[in-house]
């Protein structure tokens, strides 16, 4: 059998995995189940990237040692990874004692091959994204994050980068597929052509990491350690049966990235293995980002989407299908619930899972849960015939697409199937036949006809959506499970014949999309109320913190106003009473500024006020709102809010 071995990144362990890691996570889990069924032996290597400066600080933060800290975070991963089915055969961990001494083998092949000197490094570095910062943006800022980087200097150990621009820039043109898709591609050779820089790769900051050979007080520099997991995670340097599986696994077929370390991926690691003498990686494939909220979902922006709280609403398949169908492989892709729960109705619960269901039940009622087979000789109508030819031409197309990662069109072509499948049933309206006692033969022809279409499409569902497919399988009745099906083989006409179904039940019952948006977001408030960092020690519990959700804070409602006149309240001295126009109507609002501000210094004025607040009295005056302020000093004096730009009146704030 021929071998497919393929990693996600390592990730990062400062935070909590989030819906990014778990989409390139699902993606490979996908290649691997549908890289199988075409007849290779897969190896799936994921893990946790777990040194650096960054790392070590969340840890201080927690109160806890780095190696407590990596532990409980890599422990989540994991788990997580357990819960949404997601089947590697490898976690590695960068904190492994194995993966040191491989870090460290490697790294006297490169240096006694002449391609490390020690130098000094003076200039930018961006802690969070553990990167020295050569290119800043026209603020001067890190290009990656858009943080401030900091100004450091050190003795460092370089690696002579410089030395592979021809030979990686040969090796791109020779091998067009290395780097995939052909935007990264083109961005990756313009950056190699204008000229490649020798890169640090040790560190004298910082303590957690792997200590270099023979340089005191040096440790790898995380991008040196992190990449040979590849290696390492396949037994590199076990030496005995573990070295032989690396040399039959290696070269990796598929390393998938997010497209933000394309160049890590696709410059810095094929020349670390070409200074090993080591062959080279057949592709690496950067994919896009998530988006959420308009901004790339990190944690540095606070605009994370997590996947446990839609697992646990609509279930690990619908996650999957909603990542692997919205997303064109290699763009970015928005994320939003809406869109996540309009997808799960019209496509699973309305098109495929009806399907399943419509058709169980009829078999089921009408032939006693056997799937009929047609009688011989039955003539086969115009309407079937197209059935089967569109069945044979999404087998073609789902194959074409996935084998070049281009899930959303493979899913598509599938759903052009069930799409078929349902037009067929609605046409033939089995049930009226089965009033019919001398169409009984039509109707066999008819419940079988979609019976093998539904068997083609939950066979080919299978990478993408394994329980369902299983499930679904399993109420068909059909042996083994569809993991077992040899796509090379699958082709119409295999059902066989006196399938029993079994017990069914709805797989994807139809959902409510307002209740269940709403139960989605105040399970992701529970989540990210809770620590943002996954740090076991400086984990407060929500209810400590006396957090509110999201949706307490929508209860307020502040809009722009305008304050139209002012006047003091007589025998009150600190009391004003204004006329504020808030857009739509204009409200008598009494508030305790007088002291700090004059009449005439708010009339026209712009100013924040919380509109639903319930109308009060004070001193006699009537109060339809509160005008938001800051309290500054002892005293608590009032510094009315205000906005830098010019916003129009009634705007809300959120
Ligand atoms: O970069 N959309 O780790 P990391 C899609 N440790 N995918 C996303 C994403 C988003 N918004 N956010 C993250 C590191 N990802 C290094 C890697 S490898 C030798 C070392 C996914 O925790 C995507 O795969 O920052 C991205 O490349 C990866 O998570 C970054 O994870």
């Amino acid at each position: 059998m021929p071998k497919f071995y393929l990693t996600t990144p390592i990730y990062y362990v400062n935070a909590r995995p989030h819906l990014g890691h778990t989409y390139t996570t699902v993606v490979a889990d996908t290649i691997a189940r549908y890289q199988r069924m075409c007849g290779f032996d897969v190896f799936f290597l994921t893990g946790t990237d777990e040194h650096g400066e960054t790392v070590a600080r969340s840890a201080r933060k927690a109160g806890v040692e780095p190696k407590a800290f990596v532990d409980e975070v890599a422990a989540q991963y994991q788990r997580l990874w357990k819960t949404l089915g997601l089947e590697y055969d490898r976690f590695i961990r960068t904190s492994e004692p194995g993966h040191a001494a491989a870090v460290k083998k490697i790294f006297q092949v490169v240096k006694r091959a002449g391609y490390i000197y020690k130098g000094k490094y003076e200039g930018l570095y961006c802690i969070p994204c553990e990167l020295y910062v050569t290119d800043p943006t026209p603020e001067g800022n890190c290009p990656t994050c858009g943080r401030a980087p900091e100004r450091v200097q050190e003795e460092n150990l370089f690696f002579r980068l410089s030395a592979f621009q021809e030979r990686l820039l040969e090796h791109y043109e020779k091998h067009p597929e290395f780097i995939q898709p052909v935007t990264r591609r083109n961005e990756v050779i313009s950056f190699v052509r204008s000229g490649l820089r020798d890169l640090s790769i040790s560190r004298t900051r910082f303590g957690w990491g792997i200590p270099v050979p023979d340089e005191e007080g040096h440790v790898f520099y995380v991008w040196f350690d992190a990449l040979t997991n590849y290696l390492t995670g396949i037994g590199y340097g076990a030496g005995g049966a573990k070295q032989r599986e690396f040399s039959r696994l290696w070269p990796a077929d598929l390393h998938l990235v997010g497209k933000e370390i394309i160049r890590q991926h696709a410059v810095y690691w094929p020349a670390f293995l070409l200074a090993a003498r080591l062959p080279l990686p057949r592709s690496v494939w950067a994919h896009g980002h998530w988006m959420f909220e308009q901004e790339k979902m990190s944690k540095s922006r606070g605009n994370i989407v997590r996947a446990e709280p839609v697992h646990r609403v609509l279930g690990s398949d619908g996650l999957r299908y909603f990542l692997l169908r919205e997303m064109v492989f290699g763009q970015d892709g928005n994320f939003s619930y809406a869109a996540l729960l309009t997808r799960y109705n019209s496509d699973l619960a309305n098109d495929y899972g009806n399907l399943a269901s419509r058709l169980l039940t009829m078999v089921e009622r009408y032939f006693k849960g056997e799937i009929p087979y047609p009688s011989a000789g039955a003539d086969r109508t115009a309407e079937d015939k197209e059935v089967e030819a569109v069945a044979e031409k999404s087998i073609t197309r789902f194959q074409q697409c996935f084998d070049r990662y281009d899930f959303s069109r493979g899913l598509e072509a599938v759903w052009s199937l069930i799409a078929a499948l349902n037009k067929y049933l609605v046409e033939t309206e089995p049930w009226e036949l089965a009033e019919d006692e001398t169409r009984r033969a039509r109707l066999a022809t008819i419940l079988w006809t979609a019976a093998e279409g539904l068997r083609i499409a939950t066979a080919l569902l299978y990478p993408a959506m394994p329980t369902a497919s299983e499930r679904i399988w399993s109420q068909m009745g059909l042996e083994g499970d569809p993991s077992q099906v040899k796509l090379d083989e699958l082709s119409w006409g295999q059902l066989p014949t006196g399938t029993r179904i079994g017990p069914f039940e709805s797989v994807f019952p139809r959902l409510d999309k307002e209740a269940v948006l709403r139960q989605l977001r105040e399970l992701e408030e529970k989540l990210t109320a809770g620590p943002t960092g996954a740090a076991p020690g400086g984990a407060v519990a929500a209810d400590e913190q006396n957090w509110i959700t999201i949706d307490d804070f929508a209860k307020v409602e502040m809009r722009v106003g305008e304050v139209r006149s002012a006047d003091r309240v007589a025998g009150a001295q600190r009391l004003l009473k204004m006329m504020v126009d808030i857009g739509d109507e204009v409200r008598q609002i009494v508030a305790g500024i007088a002291e700090a501000y004059s009449p005439e210094q708010l009339v026209g004025r712009k100013v924040v006020i919380v509109t639903n607040l319930q109308p009060r009295r004070i001193r006699g005056v009537e109060s339809n709102g509160m005008i938001v302020a800051a309290a500054v000093g002892e005293q608590g004096r009032p510094v009315l809010a205000t906005f830098s730009e010019d916003v129009p009146v009634g705007a809300r704030l959120k």
